[in-house]
């Protein structure tokens, strides 16, 4: 549906937050281009049961759904109750969340071995430092050996922890002693990464789980094997090859989009590809077409969490989150939005059909319908990349300047900051940042994470959340799409320091740093779990005795499910912005949200209103700071 021009700018101030944005949801509504908005609408009224989590379809009995008043049936046809179905339905979420991260990593520990072994293109060791170092965590002999051969066994050391032969997950290692042995306590130490999922669909199968306490536990396990075991891999092989962040400047909104150079975009997680078309964007001969094309350059824009990885390291300037996907594309400025997986749109080459827009994926497991599909092979990376690029500039001439519209002025924030470079910038020792936390300078820290969700308006929850815990001296964390939200508003520069309460605010000045450190992409929350185990192994406390919180505003994603779980499972408190599909059962609801406490020191909680979930997230860590006697 076509909007007029008054409409569609009230409505564009329902749907998102930023005026950048506003400016080109109005943009499109204008132009009907169908968005996740517009989707959303057409879903409604969303079905009850799959809100509550009672339905299930798991089955050729099937599908079942539970009454939630009582009246109907109380049982599935194979005798599932609500408990089960909705503690299944949970289960079969985190599991596929933490099947992504890990998959994710498996990729990118794919080319660190193609890497060493000189079968990748265009690929190098950048952190031979860090790779050392977790050779060495992992008990390799490096010495006298050249990078390569160690990277080789690194590789293949972290291929094993896919596995179900040797039963151990390295990085839960770094763990404080007392989270692991509340791990052990409870049985879900992980064991490997591809065992604690491949455990979870069994479960899952009719006839296996039926004790829904049973289903949940092993969730935990399962989103362990995810947050120490394969996020914190994809993490560290990236590292490794494309170096560990530090501390830089870059620029956010869909501003960052260059009317005369050809914008590119790379969406999706993996930085193996969007590393290889930053590069490509600088050969000379591409850029000497583009010339000719009569572009003055190539413009790298990320979007999602590739754009964090390529921020991370390189600071690339970013367009935007998860609901920008649509929205870059109806700035009529993007000659090819290029994707890997993940958070990408299906429908994304159909809403790019509308303008000259070239979608091009790269994934065997993301084909995208209506896409032009060059497949990305380690071997022939480079070439691949290069290929993309092309098209890209040669589709420059087929813009129509006339459908153009980039929104306002990009905001600049400052990113890059790794748990290393962190513990750098406070010289070395983590003793500073826990002296203020003693003396109440700093009450405590938030990781505020995750996605945008069009249930919310976009960016609403984030930067009110943010904004007011900043108030309230509690330091924040971010990883995803939050960190772009927050971005946009300003709190991730050093000059939001005024914006904090004044303790963090003096801290945050002598460092100078912002109140709102940007730690990368999702499977980075894996950098703020290291930074709480260091945290805690210097006080010499569990994860789950720290003053911390972490927070999904606006999530959408089953990886975010997973990341809640393993933050819960570590000790940290969790609270949601959205409800997830579970208050079909009460007694899911009970385990979840108090049980849980006595179990691992944190449950879940939900909190739709941001500043009620200030209040609650003040008050989660007033109590473990209580614990602490401080
Ligand atoms: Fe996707 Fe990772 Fe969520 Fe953003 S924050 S919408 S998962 S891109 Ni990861
Ligand atoms: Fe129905 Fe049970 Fe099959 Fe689910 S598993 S669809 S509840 S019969």
């Amino acid at each position: 549906m076509q909007h007029d021009v008054f409409s569609a700018k009230e409505e564009a101030q329902k749907r998102a937050t930023h005026p950048t944005d506003q400016e080109i949801v109005e943009k499109a509504l204008r132009e009907g281009v169908e968005t996740a908005w517009d989707r959303l609408e057409k879903q409604q009224p969303q079905c009850g049961y799959g809100q509550l989590g009672l339905c299930c379809n798991r089955c050729a009995m099937g599908p079942c759904r539970i009454d939630p008043f009582g009246e109907g049936p109380r049982r599935g046809v194979c005798g599932a109750d609500a408990d089960l179905i909705v503690s299944r339905n949970l289960l079969d979420d985190l599991a596929v969340g933490a099947a992504a991260h890990s998959d994710h990593a498996r990729e990118v520990i794919e080319v660190l071995l193609e890497t060493a072994e000189g079968r990748a293109q265009g690929y190098r060791l950048t952190d031979v430092e860090k790779l050392r170092s977790i050779a060495a965590e992992y008990g390799l002999d490096t010495a006298g050996k050249p990078d390569e051969e160690i990277a080789r066994e690194l590789a293949l050391a972290m291929l094993e922890e896919f596995g179900t032969v040797k039963n151990r997950i390295q990085f839960t290692e770094r763990a404080p002693e007392k989270t692991t042995a509340i791990w052990k306590e409870l049985g879900i130490m992980p064991r490997g990464v591809d065992r604690e999922i491949v455990g979870a669909d069994h479960r899952i199968q009719m006839g296996v789980g039926a004790d829904y306490t049973n289903v949940l536990v092993h969730a935990l396990r399962a989103s362990l094997a995810d947050g120490w075991g394969g996020s914190m891999m994809a993490t560290f092989a990236s590292d490794i090859l494309f170096g560990t962040p530090s501390p830089k400047t870059s620029t956010v909104n869909l501003g960052v989009l260059e009317a005369d150079k050809v914008n590119v975009i790379t969406h999706g997680h993996n930085p193996i590809l969007s590393e290889m078309i930053v590069l490509a964007a600088q050969d000379p001969e591409l850029l000497e077409l583009a010339s000719q094309k009569g572009a003055k350059g190539i413009n790298v824009v990320g979007m999602c969490c590739t754009g964090n990885e390529l921020l991370m390291r390189h600071g690339v300037p970013v367009g935007g989150s998860l609901l920008d996907q649509e929205l870059a594309i109806a700035t009529g400025a993007v000659e090819a939005m290029v994707v890997d997986y993940q958070c990408v749109f299906p429908s994304l080459a159909e809403t790019a059909s509308c303008y000259h827009t070239k979608v091009i994926c790269t994934s065997e497991k993301a084909v995208v319908p209506g896409a032009v599909y060059l497949r990305f092979a380690p071997e022939s990376a480079l070439d691949t990349a290069k290929e993309i690029v092309r098209t890209a500039v040669e589709n420059f001439p087929l813009r129509n300047p006339d459908r153009v519209k980039i929104p306002g002025e990009p905001a600049s924030f400052t990113v890059g900051f790794s748990e290393e470079s962190i513990r750098g910038a406070l010289g070395g020792s983590y003793k500073p940042l826990i002296d203020a936390i003693v003396s109440g300078q700093i009450l405590g820290a938030a990781g505020v994470v995750g996605c945008n969700n069009p249930k919310i308006k976009m960016d609403h929850g984030h930067v009110t959340l943010v904004s007011e815990l900043i108030k309230r001296n509690i330091l924040v964390v971010e990883t995803g799409c939050a960190a772009y939200a927050c971005g946009k508003a300003g709190l991730l520069r050093p000059e939001a320091a005024d914006m904090a309460g004044e303790g963090l605010a003096s801290v945050c000045k002598a460092l100078g740093v912002p109140p709102v450190l940007h730690m990368g992409s999702c499977v980075d929350c894996s950098r703020i779990l290291n930074l709480l185990a260091a945290v805690a192994k210097e006080i010499g406390v569990g994860i789950g005795d720290l003053p911390v919180v972490g927070a999904a505003p606006e999530w959408y994603s089953q990886k975010a499910i997973s990341i809640g779980a393993y933050f819960v499972a570590s000790g940290v408190n969790v609270v949601l912005g959205i409800p997830p599909k579970i208050f079909g059962s009460a007694n899911v609801v009970e385990l979840l949200a108090s049980k849980l406490k006595d179990l691992v020191q944190a449950s879940f909680a939900v909190e739709p209103d941001p500043l009620k979930a200030a209040d609650l997230i003040e008050s989660l860590i007033r109590e473990k700071r209580k614990g602490l006697n401080i």
